[in-house]
């Protein structure tokens, strides 16, 4: 359970729906009795457990705000709720939600055909099979308009060329969304366009990228894309230029917003269970004033974001949802979110170091959210082009 004191001061439950809250206790409870109990192994082993996508598949969350295909046609708050529950235990099982629902599965339903969208997305939702969303190249990822990766026609088929890194998932995925750039002569004359490619595709190889200190119960890769041949059939016809990927990204980072703020919760739950129960110089930790005053300014940060992530939710399911505002949810929670589980570690001390406690595993996996779906940097550029109407890119 929250801690009640966290939950009752600002009581979300009113502000939500009752099919809102089921999903999040459908999450929590995932979350809880699923992912808590053997996380902290799987990270010190950096193990993903495969068996979940099944399960979460199973309960309806893979896709969830998508419609049809045997997605849920959930609302915006409704996933944003999931995904904070999710985040609340681990990153990278929001991650795990976030790339196969909002990045994989989204760019299918937004840009696919017909006999794609039948093809793939039905069994991503029931966790069947797995997407990935391969954008990002190992020159960096905040400019994938200078992306090298190409395409081009040879007779009835397209051949890929290049490389992608930090791709979630790809090493276990049955289908990767692959960007790249098309030959000026082509269908698109140079924009960047959308393939789904077959993992078992010759020439399609995945590498686990070993070495992370953040993300390790979850998996990203480097793909090399040497010669990879596929059919027109891949070629999603609905998206064309960086708009295409960008669309998807606005969807993660909408997750991100929320889920973000599922990591902060947990940290602050952790410090004040700490501040209630460790006595020092004869009285709990918690009576002193510089232990509140950092409480008490965590817990202004996590309800702050996440009323904003509501209201951003809100303005979703109108269709009024807009790249910068995302921006706004995007580098507030996940900035916040990490400097709550550093307050927490200074709140735990020692034991805070320490796997007995997630808060370390919390804010290494916040060092990958902040740098992936736009730095923070990204995201204060974008702003500052939305204030000044002057472009720094
Ligand atoms: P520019 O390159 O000029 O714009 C190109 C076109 O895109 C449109 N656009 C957007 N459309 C929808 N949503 C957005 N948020 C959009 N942002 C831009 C734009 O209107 C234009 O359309 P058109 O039709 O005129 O061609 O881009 P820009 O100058 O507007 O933007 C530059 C910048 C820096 C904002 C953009 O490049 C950016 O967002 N960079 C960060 C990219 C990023 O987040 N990369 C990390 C991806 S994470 C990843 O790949 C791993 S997936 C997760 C995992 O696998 O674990």
């Amino acid at each position: 359970t929250i801690a009640p004191r966290i939950d009752a001061v600002f009581d979300l439950n009113a502000l939500i729906g009752d099919d809102e809250r089921e999903w999040q206790l459908r999450a929590r409870r995932f979350a809880q009795e699923r992912i808590l109990p053997v996380i902290e192994g799987d990270f010190e082993a950096a193990h993903f457990r495969r068996e979940f996508v099944r399960e979460l598949g199973g309960l309806g969350l893979l896709g969830m705000h998508l419609t049809g295909y045997g997605c849920a046609g959930a609302g915006a708050v409704s996933y944003g709720l999931v995904c904070l529950e999710l985040e609340a235990a681990d990153s990278g099982w929001r991650t795990f939600v976030s790339v196969q629902g909002s990045l994989a599965m989204s760019a299918i339903h937004k840009y696919g055909s017909e006999a794609q969208k039948q093809r793939w997305l039905p069994g991503m939702a029931a966790g069947e099979l797995v997407g990935c969303f391969a954008l990002t190249e190992p020159h960096g990822g905040s400019d994938p308009a200078g992306m090298t990766t190409t395409a081009r026609r040879d007779g009835d088929s397209w051949v890929i060329d290049g490389a992608k890194r930090w791709i979630g998932l790809a090493s276990e995925a049955d289908v990767a969304v692959v960007w790249a750039k098309v030959d000026e002569t082509d269908a698109g004359g140079g924009a960047v366009r959308g393939f789904l490619v077959p993992t078992s595709t010759p020439g399609f190889i995945a590498t686990p990228i070993d070495g992370k200190l953040s993300m390790r119960a979850s998996v990203q890769c480097d793909i090399a894309l040497d010669g990879v041949r596929v059919s027109d059939e891949a070629l999603l016809p609905g998206a064309s230029g960086l708009s295409g990927p960008f669309s998807c990204l606005n969807e993660a980072r909408y997750g991100i917003v929320w889920g973000a703020m599922g990591a902060a919760r947990s940290c602050l739950e952790a410090a004040l269970s700490r501040a209630t129960s460790r006595e020092v110089f004869g009285k709990p930790i918690g009576a002193n004033q510089l232990i509140q005053a950092k409480l008490a300014d965590m817990f202004v940060e996590v309800e702050k974001g996440i009323l904003l992530a509501l209201h951003l939710g809100r303005l979703k399911e109108r269709g009024a949802l807009t790249p910068a505002q995302i921006s706004v949810g995007k580098l507030n929670s996940v900035r916040e979110a990490l400097t709550i589980a550093h307050e927490a570690r200074s709140i735990l001390a020692g034991d805070g170091i320490t796997n007995a406690w997630p808060v370390m595993r919390h804010a290494a996996n916040l060092e990958s959210v902040r740098t992936y779906e736009g730095t923070d940097e990204i995201h204060q550029l974008i702003l500052g082009r939305e204030l000044t109407g002057l472009s720094a890119f």
